[in-house]
């Protein structure tokens, strides 16, 4: 398939998906009655997973490690925006922070030691709005080559220190090389809201992977659960 032509299927899967939603929506009452009734396919009435599941596929199908996402330039980063509070509210000591994974307990001076990457790219939220930003970090690909199993497993899952948010991810998308383990944000240390000291920034996939304030990363073969996943967001989140 072109780009064209997924571009293109996306946009008829995604509108029928909706249509479904919308017919159901203008047959009224009874119509919405109809569709919040369907049975639950992991948290999303079917017609709406149906659609959600077909994204997944052609994203999948549309991902390719070589495939960047676009690149700014500096005079495009735009004001930053903070959108997502959940595991962040507890109380954190930064000198005590340490970032769990594959038995290993990293300090930032640690990850430091890895080659520094910089991009500015798109943040994506799925509410509607997006923001451009330079991150700054280093490769999760770099660091779980270092510290990983020697045969990688499907997916990895990350949560903040007191687990009040979580993410999946697809093994092959926290390899891609625009996924950051980002510890600077427009030039400066990440604030406190944006993730300190460490969070995600991976452009290919919307807002709600770039999890915020890391405490741990894991490794398994079984899907993780995703906090958005699990209230019924497509788990792939991918663009
Ligand atoms: N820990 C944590 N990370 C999070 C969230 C959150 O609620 N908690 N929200 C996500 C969502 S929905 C978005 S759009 C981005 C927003 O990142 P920002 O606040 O740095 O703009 O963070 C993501 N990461
Ligand atoms: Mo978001």
């Amino acid at each position: 398939m072109t780009d064209l032509d997924v571009q293109k299927e996306l946009k008829r899967l995604t509108r029928r998906g909706f249509l479904t939603a919308a017919v159901a929506a203008g047959a009224g009452y009874a119509g919405w009655k109809w569709l919040r009734t369907r049975p639950r396919v992991e948290g999303a009435e079917w017609p709406l997973r149906r659609m959600l599941e077909a994204n997944e596929t052609l994203a999948r199908a549309y991902f390719s490690p070589d495939r960047l996402s676009p690149r700014f330039e500096r005079e495009d980063i735009t004001r930053a925006r903070i959108n997502g509070r959940l595991g962040l509210q507890s109380p954190l000591d930064l000198d005590a922070w340490r970032l769990h994974i594959h038995g290993a307990a990293l300090t930032l001076d640690d990850l430091r030691q890895f080659p520094r990457r910089t991009m500015i790219t798109e943040l994506r939220c799925i509410e509607g709005w997006s923001t451009i930003v330079e991150w700054s970090g280093v490769a999760l690909a770099d660091v779980m080559a270092r510290f990983g199993p020697p045969q990688l497993p499907r997916y990895l899952s990350m949560e903040t220190p007191d687990r009040g948010y979580y993410v999946g991810l697809d093994i092959e998308s926290a390899l891609h090389p625009q996924t950051l383990l980002a510890f600077e944000m427009n030039g400066a240390p990440l604030p406190m809201l944006h993730g300190a000291p460490l969070r995600l920034a991976i452009p290919v996939k919307y807002g709600i992977k770039n999890i915020k304030r890391i405490g741990t990363i894991r490794y398994t073969d079984v899907r993780p659960a995703d906090f958005w996943g699990e209230r019924g967001y497509d788990w792939y989140a991918g663009h």
